[in-house]
């Protein structure tokens, strides 16, 4: 069986870049049933706590302030209100429940100590909690661990060198950092990043090269395609192409093979032949239901039926792989 390696190369990384498509899905499908059952999928939901208006410069991104797009600025919803997307997300299967706020980081007061009042009630509900609130200090992350918080979310996005091309009102290392801080109060890590951006193929090599060389993994990786949003800066890119999409995927699969690899943004512009390949490359992980945060994917009753045509079934919560995880 394939170790967990963190001493992967760029070089070996971009050999996989490089690879006939079908030997590496090939590679990719055996690496990903050694380590993981094939027939689950895990469903995690996604809840915009607090939309828009962050002071970020992402240029991806709907919610930053300072662009002009269809998305408007709210306040933090009601736990009461989450509480609610919860049991929906989890009467359609889901086994966790992610929520994201528009922050650059979290300030102490009345919003944070709700956020980690969301977090309990969602994990007394019977859901894994992951939150996604921009960088955190060790503290910040120590009191998420003490809520019962299961992952944090924190994306690198892209490769160091073209990171500053996309956002410039923090650095990668700052993401890092915060990485370092979630490992340390032991919470999940839940880090990936995006194509679709401008990037070149060894932008790809180094976004893959940095996660699989963290000294522990991501607990997830999620591989999102750009879904380009009117206002920002990258607003009128063209779609990934499906076999791109495919391809990261697999080398996510090959060098993180105990990682959850999360098919994320983008299906929407994905056939449905084409998700059954990226299932077959590795991804084992979908965000479920009608909006990411603020963008559209398919509902619940379209991604049901999918598994059905796939024979593949929902991974209910506390699945047996995490023994196998262990590296
Ligand atoms: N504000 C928090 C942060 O930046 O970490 C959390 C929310 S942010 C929306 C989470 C991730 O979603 C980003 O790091 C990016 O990878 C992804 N994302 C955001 N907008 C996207 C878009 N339009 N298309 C694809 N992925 C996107
Ligand atoms: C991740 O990697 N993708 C999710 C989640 N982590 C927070 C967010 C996708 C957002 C897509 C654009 C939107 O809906 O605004
Ligand atoms: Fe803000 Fe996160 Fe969007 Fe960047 S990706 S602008 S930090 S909400």
């Amino acid at each position: 069986m394939n170790a967990v390696r963190h001493d992967w190369t760029r070089e070996e990384i971009r050999d996989l870049f490089n690879r006939p498509l079908l030997d590496l899905v090939f590679e990719a499908a055996a690496v990903h049933r050694n380590y993981h059952n094939p027939h689950e999928v895990q469903w995690s939901t996604l809840v915009s706590v607090k939309t828009g208006g962050c002071p970020e410069d992402c240029s991806y991104c709907s919610q930053s302030a300072r662009y002009d797009t269809p998305v408007d600025r709210t306040p933090l919803m009601s736990t009461e209100e989450v509480l609610e997307a919860a049991r929906i997300a989890k009467a359609n299967g889901s086994t966790r429940l992610c929520m994201g706020a528009a922050w650059r980081q979290p300030r102490p007061g009345k919003d944070w100590e709700q956020v980690l009042d969301m977090v309990r009630q969602v994990n007394a509900m019977g859901m894994e909690s992951c939150v996604t609130l921009g960088m955190l200090t060790e503290e910040q992350a120590q009191q998420l661990a003490e809520a019962g918080l299961t992952n944090y979310n924190h994306n690198i996005d892209t490769s160091p060198e073209f990171y500053g091309k996309i956002i410039s009102t923090r650095k990668f290392e700052d993401r890092i950092r915060t990485i370092e801080n979630v490992q340390k109060a032991g919470i999940g890590v839940c880090s990936g990043g995006i194509i679709g951006l401008g990037e070149s193929t060894e932008d790809r090599v180094g976004f893959i090269h940095t996660l699989a060389t963290l000294a522990k993994h991501p607990d997830s990786v999620p591989i999102n395609a750009l879904v380009s949003v009117e206002g920002t800066p990258l607003g009128d890119r063209p779609p990934v192409e499906s076999f791109e999409f495919i391809r990261m995927i697999a080398v996510a699969r090959i060098t993180m093979p105990a990682s959850n690899v999360r098919l994320s943004a983008g299906r929407l512009t994905l056939t449905e032949e084409a998700q059954a390949m990226c299932f077959l490359a590795g991804a084992n992980s979908i965000f479920t239901g009608e909006t990411l945060l603020t963008t559209e994917n398919p509902g619940f009753d379209q991604d049901q039926s999918l598994l059905k045509k796939l024979g593949l079934k929902n991974q209910p919560l506390h699945a047996v792989e995490l023994e196998l995880c262990k590296d």
